[in-house]
């Protein structure tokens, strides 16, 4: 009897899922995500859901993003936990949609993986918040399905990321030293790429991300049917 009570999550969960494909888009700051995730949605038969930025810069009146980046010490785990919160419910959402694969931007793994690693490794965090926000991390990631087919890295070096994330001029972000990407950046290839880190949650496709807007968007219309169908 034993194989019958391990398991936490129904069957008729896993049944659901397994017809579910879900694509995480993952890569630094400004790496080019979101025109990654558009392209795909006008041109695929997918569900995308909705970035959860918008609510990161207002919640409630509250700008917990801003707040982060002006003083990560007081208000790291403040933003995380809020974005542990947007990313587990879009995790989530994937089960009431349509369409049979849908695209996310980032997920929870990434949040914590990358930005909680960078904020307590870099000595912005004290240890206990790091070690709430993993018990949470922990007991979600255990007790809820949250399936991921295949992860799209846009590997762009922190250079680029740098260059369009000047040109965008968002308000928050004009803080955001190249050091901060470069961070980030080595974070993610020791995820990804030299998977020395952390377990990978989905197995990995790479897109090289240097190259700009009309030679990436060929490269996606090259990558299509390997985005679409690879992975679990
Ligand atoms: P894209 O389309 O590749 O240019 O992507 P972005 O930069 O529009 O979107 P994204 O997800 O890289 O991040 C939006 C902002 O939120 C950016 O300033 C980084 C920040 N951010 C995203 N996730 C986290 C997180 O888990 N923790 C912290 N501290 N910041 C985060």
């Amino acid at each position: 009897h034993k194989h019958q009570t391990r398991h936490k999550v129904p069957l008729f969960m896993v049944i659901v899922f397994v017809m579910l494909r879900m694509i995480c888009i993952e890569g630094n700051i400004a790496s080019g995500k979101t025109t990654c995730l558009e392209y795909f949605s006008k041109t695929s038969n997918m569900e995308v859901l909705a970035e959860p930025v918008s609510k990161w810069r207002n919640v409630r009146g509250h700008n917990p993003l801003a707040l982060m980046y002006q003083d990560p010490t007081r208000w790291g785990l403040t933003m995380q936990t809020y974005v542990q919160l947007t990313m587990m419910e879009r995790h989530l959402s994937a089960k009431s949609k349509a369409g049979p694969v849908c695209m996310m931007e980032r997920s929870i793994f990434s949040a914590k993986y990358i930005f909680v690693e960078n904020l307590y490794k870099s000595g912005k965090m004290p240890e206990v918040d790091y070690v709430v926000l993993t018990e949470w991390f922990d007991w979600i990631t255990t007790n809820l399905y949250m399936p991921i087919s295949l992860i799209v890295y846009l590997q762009a070096s922190p250079e680029t990321c740098y260059e369009r994330l000047k040109q965008r001029c968002r308000e928050e972000e004009k803080v955001i030293p190249l050091d901060y990407l470069r961070s980030i950046h080595q974070l993610y290839e020791d995820w990804l790429i030299n998977q020395s880190s952390f377990k990978l949650p989905a197995p990995v496709l790479v897109i090289p991300a240097d190259e700009d807007l009309p030679a990436m968007l060929r490269r996606y219309e090259e990558s299509r049917d390997r985005v679409l169908t690879s992975g679990n």
